[in-house]
């Protein structure tokens, strides 16, 4: 925010708009209010009370091939065990992403690295989880007492004061996941508690999979007792099911100028978001697709599933291949575009729109210009 009593934004210059000019006996009254812990509203009211949404965080990308060195590196230098979670921070380009620990606006986002027959210990915190399998063999997760598999490019929930404890099994590959948490989100609202486990791993109080199998299908179990809990029964939501009905779908459907075909992870019970903070998509862009640009309140970090092709964002050309992890925040233009001209893109995302929702602020804007593109 730039606080200033001069005009920069030319739609200022109206009544209702602070247009006070500095004088010397003003500098002296703010610097009475400043020793009083108090200040002069108009002198910072147009930053305060921006025309639209100002984001403080930048679009980011980080490459999966230089990510995953960084990953292994960690691999080498901390065991799970020391470190808690060996997780690799993705950290905004911007002073906002590196003060509040957040990839862009209330999301935090790190890579989590796991070995065959490593365990991560057990905890929980207020803050809640989602997880996006990069890589692996034989991870799995344990989420109060619901042992959960985990394959490459599933998704998977570790709702907020869930107990979970994750680990790769012996005869498995190394694993690497994008986690999300809503952390900034949880520090900003100071209500992030955290708890450790009394043992290392919890003991699966259930049949493995038990959630998945039998909530997955969108057909409703009857007789086993009524799910009362505010997120998604599904849990994990796997990816040839997410892929195929993508396929589906487009069998029937042109899908959006903007998004391509895009599906939801939703909680079958509601038809809502899968977590109360955090939601979470997978789109498919069709060979040679280009997206119109749109904007909206509401911060969203892609994980490329599958593919090759570029987004603009902000103005700003972002190449992207298969696992390179990007952010589009708040009321940014932004376009995606497949660059193959055979094969399907799929993008990962997960965003804070649950929250934009709830509060009655989730506003999108379809870029009007120039055939919906933005200047190249
Ligand atoms: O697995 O709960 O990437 O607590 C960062 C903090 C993952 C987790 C992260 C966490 C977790």
């Amino acid at each position: 925010m730039t606080g200033n009593s001069t005009i920069i934004d030319p739609r200022d210059d109206v009544l209702g708009r602070a247009r006070v000019t500095d004088t010397p006996e003003l500098q002296a009254f703010y610097e009475e209010l400043a020793g009083r812990n108090a200040g002069a509203f108009w002198k910072r009211a147009n930053a305060i009370e921006p025309w639209e949404p100002e984001t403080r965080y930048r679009p980011t990308l980080w490459r999966y091939a230089e990510m995953r060195a960084m990953c292994m590196r960690a691999l080498e230098l901390v065991k799970p065990e020391e470190a808690g979670r060996r997780v690799v921070t993705l950290l905004n380009d911007s002073d906002a992403g590196r003060e509040n620990v957040a990839v862009c606006g209330w999301l935090f986002s790190g890579m989590q690295a796991m070995r065959p027959g490593e365990i991560t210990p057990a905890h929980r915190h207020t803050a809640s989880a989602h997880r996006f399998i990069m890589e692996g063999k034989g991870a799995y997760t344990v989420v109060d007492g619901h042992h959960i598999t985990l394959g490459a490019n599933d998704y998977v929930l570790t709702p907020g004061g869930c107990w979970h404890d994750h680990g790769v099994v012996a005869d498995g590959e190394v694993s690497i996941w994008q986690d999300g948490l809503d952390i900034p989100l949880m520090n900003s609202l100071e209500t992030n508690f955290y708890a450790v486990y009394d043992q290392p791993a919890q003991t699966a109080a259930f049949p493995t999979d038990d959630l998945p199998l039998s909530y997955g299908g969108g057909l409703r179990p009857e007789g086993i007792g009524a799910w009362d809990k505010p997120w998604s029964p599904v849990m994990v939501y796997r990816w040839d099911a997410t892929r195929d009905a993508l396929w589906k779908l487009a069998k029937v459907s042109d899908g959006t100028p903007f998004d391509g075909h895009m599906v939801r992870y939703s909680n079958p019970l509601t038809g809502g978001w899968a977590l109360q903070t955090m939601g979470a998509h997978m789109q498919m862009l069709k060979p040679g697709f280009h997206g119109q640009a749109h904007r909206h309140t509401g911060n969203v970090v892609y994980n490329v599933a599958r593919g090759r092709g570029y987004s603009i964002i902000g103005g700003e050309r972002f190449d992207w291949s298969t696992h390179d992890i990007f952010c589009v925040p708040a009321w940014t233009w932004h376009e995606h575009v497949n660059l193959d001209a055979s094969e399907e893109a799929f993008l990962f995302s997960f965003n804070d729109f649950p929250v934009m929702e709830a509060l009655g602020v989730r506003i999108e804007e379809p870029y009007s210009e120039n055939g919906g593109h933005q200047p190249a």
